[in-house]
């Protein structure tokens, strides 16, 4: 058990050494040590980022299920390892053991072995924050099938464009949902985008509202009474570690999202070690993370790791401000939460409303406070750190990606000294390095550079679903022999990272990442609109908030502008969903582009966060007048 529980600074160093010295030792001694497999690997890795191509414990059979499920039913069947606690906090939470879920899971899977689902099928799953959406995950693995979920917040063309783009026959969703006190009609959702979907033959429907839908006849079933009729019991298809566990789609600076591709083995090790070490679990704890299972969050911290742990996991339905802004710290006090993983615009919009909601709550339990999803500023880091945790509970700022599948950048708590606003050191087995513009590697401390990765740890994606050749081309171009990640970050005097942002074309909306160009591209489809331009600026509580610069076909004059602002946000909500929505839309008579046409984004986005007082560059504009026209509309 040496390596897998890190317990001091000199410790982790000891550690971190070692897993650099050696990440195949390494690695491979904590896979024989901590996991159920059906046949040992013959290679612990192989790897070839020009390629790329990237194996972890080729050769090796096994099935994550036995590793989060069965294994456990010898030691802790009775123990709760879902605790799932629902939107209205009058009704009961819900406590699932390792049996109960070992027998719905069973369940599940041979109702979708029934539909004619398969090892290797794709499966599509659309379902809000309830127990069958992390017991879908776990059917479809049972089965060696490819879980892709689709966040429950997408628009019926975002689901579809994920559906076609890897190939589901099968979809898991609900009738609808509850979100504080609104109800959702996701069924209808779905009906809109199997429209587009010839492929799908069967969708299968978790009741949870009660709310009236169609059904379609020979593709539509109510799940239920299929789960009654099935066998509790399900042998568990054992697969090879490199076969796809699941894809999950996320945004790229241009095209359409990404369907990033996770294997088995290496997925499951590298999502348990860092569990385990990141939030220091211990058997009796109550973890909570209030990501979405929609995200990588969910998959890697709601549902694989928590469960190879045998932990139990808080699964949350509801939203932080219903009943009101305590829900929770009524939920950590409930349930007596050690970990809490949340997001920093969870945390901003929290830290708005009155203080009472969190000290009318004991929140004694805590041991861990988590943030993920952009960077925290040092305002919202405090609030936690004082209001939250007391001081007494260290924060980790963990950084990573959904391409990454686990935790690269973080504290280890109560061993790693922190720093507000930084993700400090590279979890064991993570070699951070830093390039600058020109592709030069920037060694040394206190600098700052473009972010990548030198070296394969065992849960980075291995392709993008159907288009290798944009894999290689978005994260092993730019700097050959590394992945790169997007971001850029700077390393401080003792070697402290602190991630600073994306350095692409993709921005970060409450912990979202969007894409420019399929925003650009819902906007440019409204019949008045001649072409936009789309930037992030700061925002106190989303972290980015969008503005958009639209140029009309004609002037605007004769057009009512409020009216069209409402056609061109319905639009987006439309194409891609709410959360992509502008907060600012100026209409100009122009964009400033470069002579080879290209639109220079970075002066939009200067004058969008009000920082005009050095544009930059911008001898090289074909057109220099609109700058200042688009300066004196500024809406800013
Ligand atoms: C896990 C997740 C990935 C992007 C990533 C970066 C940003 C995530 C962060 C952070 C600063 C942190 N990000 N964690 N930036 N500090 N602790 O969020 O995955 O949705 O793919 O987003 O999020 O920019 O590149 P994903």
């Amino acid at each position: 058990m040496s390596n897998y529980h890190i317990k001091h600074l000199e410790e982790y160093w000891q550690v971190y050494r070692k897993s650099v010295r050696n990440p195949e030792n390494f690695w491979e001694e904590i896979a024989e040590e901590h996991f159920l497999w059906r046949k040992r690997w013959d290679k612990v890795l192989s790897w070839d980022f020009s390629k790329p191509e990237i194996k972890w414990f080729e050769g090796a059979r096994l099935n994550i299920t036995e590793n989060c499920l069965d294994r456990h039913l010898a030691v802790r069947a009775d123990k709760t390892a879902i605790l799932f606690e629902p939107n209205d906090p009058a009704k009961e939470a819900e406590h699932i053991s390792y049996r109960q879920l070992h027998e719905r899971v069973c369940r599940f899977a041979n109702v979708l072995a029934d539909q004619g689902v398969e090892k290797g099928d794709r499966v599509c799953i659309y379902l809000p924050m309830i127990p069958e959406l992390a017991v879908s995950l776990l059917a479809c693995a049972r089965l060696g099938a490819v879980h892709s979920v689709v966040f429950a917040g997408f628009s019926a063309t975002a689901l579809a464009t994920r559906i076609n783009d890897c190939d589901c026959k099968t979809v898991i969703c609900s009738d609808g949902s509850y979100r504080g006190k609104k109800t959702i009609d996701l069924k209808t959702i779905v009906d809109q985008a199997l429209e587009e979907c010839p492929g799908v033959e069967t969708s299968l429907v978790v009741k949870r509202t009660g709310g009236e839908v169609t059904m379609k006849e020979g593709r539509d079933q109510w799940l239920q009474p299929l789960l009654d009729a099935a066998d509790a019991r399900r042998e568990a298809t054992i697969v090879d570690a490199e076969d796809p566990l699941f894809v999950l789609y996320t945004s790229g600076s241009t095209g359409k999202p990404k369907g990033m591709v996770h294997t088995t083995g290496g997925y499951m090790v590298y999502t348990a070690y860092t569990f385990k070490n990141a939030f220091q679990y211990r058997e009796n704890d109550v973890y909570w993370c209030t990501a979405d299972i929609g995200w990588i969050t969910g998959h890697s911290y709601i549902v694989y790791g928590p469960l190879a742990n045998g932990a139990t996991t808080v699964m949350f339905e509801g939203v932080p401000s219903y009943p009101d802004y305590g829900r929770f710290w009524e939920i950590v006090e409930k349930h007596k939460v050690t970990q809490f993983y949340t997001a920093p615009t969870a945390i901003r919009a929290l830290a708005k409303e009155n203080l009472d909601y969190v000290n009318q709550h004991d929140l004694s339990s805590l041991k861990v406070l988590g943030t993920v999803g952009e960077p925290i500023n040092e305002e919202a880091w405090h609030w936690y750190n004082e209001n939250v945790g007391k001081k007494n509970s260290p924060i980790i700022d963990t950084w990573w990606q959904t391409e990454t599948g686990g935790i690269m950048i973080s504290p280890i708590p109560y061993s790693t000294p922190t720093i507000p606003t930084f993700a400090t050191l590279p979890m064991p087995g993570v070699q951070p390095v830093l390039f600058d513009e020109n592709g030069k590697e920037i060694k040394g401390n206190s600098v700052e550079g473009r972010l990548a990765i030198k070296f394969p740890w065992p849960s980075i994606a291995r392709t993008i679903y159907g288009n290798h050749e944009r894999y290689r081309e978005t994260y092993f171009s730019a700097y050959p022999g590394t992945y790169f990640t997007g971001d850029g970050a700077l390393r401080d005097a003792v070697g402290y990272y602190r991630i600073t942002g994306r350095v692409d074309d993709v921005i970060i909306v409450s912990g979202h990442n969007l894409g420019t160009a399929p925003i650009e591209d819902a906007i440019n489809e409204h019949p008045a609109v001649a072409e936009s331009a789309i930037v992030g600026y700061p925002h106190d509580i989303k972290g980015n908030a969008l503005y958009g610069y639209v140029t009309l076909k004609e002037t605007g004059e004769s057009r009512d502008q409020d009216n069209l602002r409402k056609e061109i946000n319905q639009l987006i909500t439309d194409r891609i969903g709410p959360i992509a929505k502008l907060q600012k839309i100026q209409f100009t008579t122009g964009l400033p582009k470069t002579r080879s046409g290209k639109i220079m984004r970075r002066i939009l986005r200067k004058i969008a966060g009000k920082d005009t007082s050095n544009l930059g560059d911008i001898s090289t504009l074909l057109n220099p007048e609109v700058v200042q026209n688009i300066m004196d509309e500024s809406l800013a």
